[in-house]
């Protein structure tokens, strides 16, 4: 399977890819529209034995009708989940979308427009046509990538603009997350050619176009990037900005700054500068402060010699971020992370972007009284982040490096890739004030010897791109034989005590729990953060005393953690995030019950016992530090 994936690709499109120009978010401003090209697409799946009858064939030069049957497909959405046929749901390989769009006659009446054509995201593997050519490819789920395209709609104006998406979620051992092909050649037990993909992360590996896709226009001479760091002193807030062009030699380039009321509190002219705020209104997390989430907006004005113009409006969070040896500070006062794990899953839908999910979601969390989550296992859409930014949620925003357990992944090509990955990631997210920490994966096999050098590289690497930010990765390996950890700020370990060691036995808890969090920090004198624990819950099953897998029992994990996290929180622990916010799907298996049911909710959003025992807890902390505005006292319901 890798084979045909990369005799496509080598044919088709050659070896992608490196990391150029910027990845703004795409907003529209006087000088930008945006049009999106959301809804149904036609779409197949490429069965044939070796999935390359759609390169062969050229799928991408026709309408797609024209070279075989097509079916109805929700953009965005996971493909997997949307029909009743099991053989989508589970299949591996190409799979084509297209679409036709009338791509607006001012647009390209204008010469001076710049039309861009912008994928949010497609797992894993996509090459993207225009009107039959080939304007892009790239590797990687979550994360967005586009292409110039006035070159070759202008040459059809007119007519109708084809854009056919071809995807492949074939995992192998250097893409991120890794996985294998594996080929069951006997064929007293098995189809000729039978193949199955084996993972070694715990959920379902959905693909499609999980994002929207959209049509975005900036001026010839535009604004690429815009850099943006933080900091304050006393009252006086500073931003710390750069701006990158395109399209011209000499910009003059405007800042303005300005407050929630719109009114313009500090200017600065040319590329690169600093902004000085006084009276700053800092970005403080939720719970933390009474005005959590303040956000400026940054106004950008570039004027090209040309006269051309361009405009982009960022919001601006003040805030910054440090770690001491024992601390996690936010804006110089300790931050403790109580908050969640989540995952982009739903029914139907799988990872597909879903504003109702998103909403509801941020409802819980603040129901909840959880502060922070961790984007586990992958970026999360943009507009999460944003989201993020405006309710003052903080993110420790991971990369999708999960189920490295395979020592070929941690030789060079798995390298270069995760590190282009980490720059991606940097790109789309450095300018977000919620994200305060970078995680470059979930637990890797970190005691195999070639993980002391990958993660050195990677690390540093992730710094070097964002020196404001601290990095880490999350551990499940020993404290005495990770070799990873040297190089991280912060150490994050997950642990599943009377679950996976022990099943059922709850009272072990607290002796192990203790032994773990003495054994990191004194071995690194890190702030160490639990970034997972917990029990699945089969919603609904009960028994006391309590049992695996009732709701009881899940509880009692949770109750019988947090004793040992009071203990230590004042100490060096500085966060506990629950696994999970929610059910999810899995692949199938004999441990997993449709999906891991280690939700506080189930997948549907409604509470299981647990989701109480946390909302109880979380709000006491909150209400702990004392800077709890009246409005935000615990609601004793
Ligand atoms: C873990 C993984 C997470 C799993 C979880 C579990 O350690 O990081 O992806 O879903 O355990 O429930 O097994």
């Amino acid at each position: 399977m890798w084979l045909v994936k990369l005799a496509c690709l080598a044919a088709v499109c050659g070896r992608c890819v490196s990391v150029s120009g910027g990845m703004l978010y795409p907003r529209e401003s006087p000088s930008r529209e945006r049009k999106e090209l959301d809804g149904l697409w036609s779409f197949r799946a490429d069965f044939s034995p070796d999935r390359s009858a759609g390169f062969t064939q050229g799928w991408f030069k026709r309408p797609l009708a024209e070279t075989g049957p097509v079916i109805d497909m929700a953009v965005p959405s996971s493909f997997n989940d949307i029909t009743q046929d099991a053989e989508l749901r589970d299949f591996i390989g190409w799979v084509w979308y297209e679409k036709e769009v009338w791509v607006p006659t001012r647009w390209l009446q204008d010469k001076g427009t710049r039309i861009v054509l912008r994928v949010e995201s497609a797992h894993y593997y996509s090459v993207v046509w225009v009107n039959g050519v080939k304007v892009t490819q790239h590797e990687g789920g979550h994360l967005p990538f586009e292409a110039d395209i006035d070159g070759v709609i202008r040459k059809d104006v007119g007519l109708p603009c084809r854009i056919t998406i071809a995807v492949n979620n074939t995992l192998d051992l250097h893409t991120l997350p890794p996985g294998t092909i594996q080929y069951l050649n006997d064929h007293t037990k098995y189809p000729a050619g039978y193949f199955i993909q084996n993972y070694n992360f715990d959920f379902f590996n959905y693909a499609g176009i999980h994002r929207s896709v959209l049509l975005y226009t900036t001026p010839k001479a535009y604004i690429d990037d815009i850099t943006v760091d933080t900091n304050f002193s006393d009252s006086t807030g500073f931003v710390f900005y750069n701006v990158s062009v395109v399209g011209s030699a000499k910009p003059t380039v405007k800042i303005s700054l300005s407050g929630k009321d719109g009114r313009c509190v500090s200017t600065a002219n040319g590329i690169s500068g600093v902004l000085k705020v006084p009276d700053v209104n800092l970005w403080w997390p939720y719970l933390m402060h009474e005005n959590a989430g303040y956000l400026y907006t940054m106004e950008v004005q570039l004027t090209a010699e040309s006269g051309e113009s361009d405009v982009y409006m960022l919001p601006v969070g003040i805030r910054t971020v440090k770690v001491t040896s024992n601390q996690f500070l936010i804006n110089n006062k300790p931050f403790y992370f109580h908050g969640v794990n989540k995952h982009e899953d739903a029914d139907v839908r799988g990872k597909g972007f879903d504003w109702p999910l998103i909403v509801k979601d941020f409802n819980l969390m603040k129901w909840m009284g959880a502060n922070s989550f961790r984007t586990s296992h992958y970026p999360y859409a943009e507009e999460i982040l944003q989201m993020a930014d405006r309710h003052g949620i903080v993110v420790i925003d991971e990369c999708p490096g999960v189920g490295i357990k395979d020592i070929r992944s941690f030789g060079n090509a798995s390298l270069a890739h995760h590190l282009i990955v980490m720059e991606e990631l940097v790109r789309r997210d450095k300018n977000h004030p919620s994200v305060v920490m970078w995680s470059v994966a979930n637990e890797p096999a970190a005691e195999m010897p070639p993980a002391g050098f990958y993660f050195k590289q990677l690390v540093a690497h992730t710094k070097s791109l964002d020196p404001a930010r601290p990095v880490t990765y999350i551990t499940d390996s020993n404290f005495a034989r990770d070799l990873g950890a040297p190089y991280v700020d912060v150490i994050c370990v997950n642990s599943y005590f009377s679950w996976y060691h022990d099943p059922g036995h709850l009272e072990v808890i607290p002796i192990q729990l203790n032994t773990q969090f003495d054994n990191w920090y004194g071995k690194y004198q890190k702030p160490v953060i639990q970034s997972e624990y917990g029990a699945d819950a089969v919603p609904g099953l009960h028994n006391d005393p309590p049992m695996m897998f009732t709701e009881e029992y899940q509880k009692r994990v949770l109750q019988n953690y947090h004793k040992v996290f009071d203990q230590k929180r004042k100490k060096f622990v500085v966060g506990e995030l629950i696994w999970n916010f929610a059910d999810f799907m899995t692949a199938q298996g004999t441990t997993r019950v449709v999906g891991n049911k280690k939700g506080m909710f189930t997948r549907q959003r409604q509470p299981k016992a647990g989701a109480f025992i946390l909302r109880e807890r979380y709000w006491a902390i909150a209400n702990e530090t004392g800077v709890l505005p009246t409005w935000a006292k615990y609601p004793c319901l």
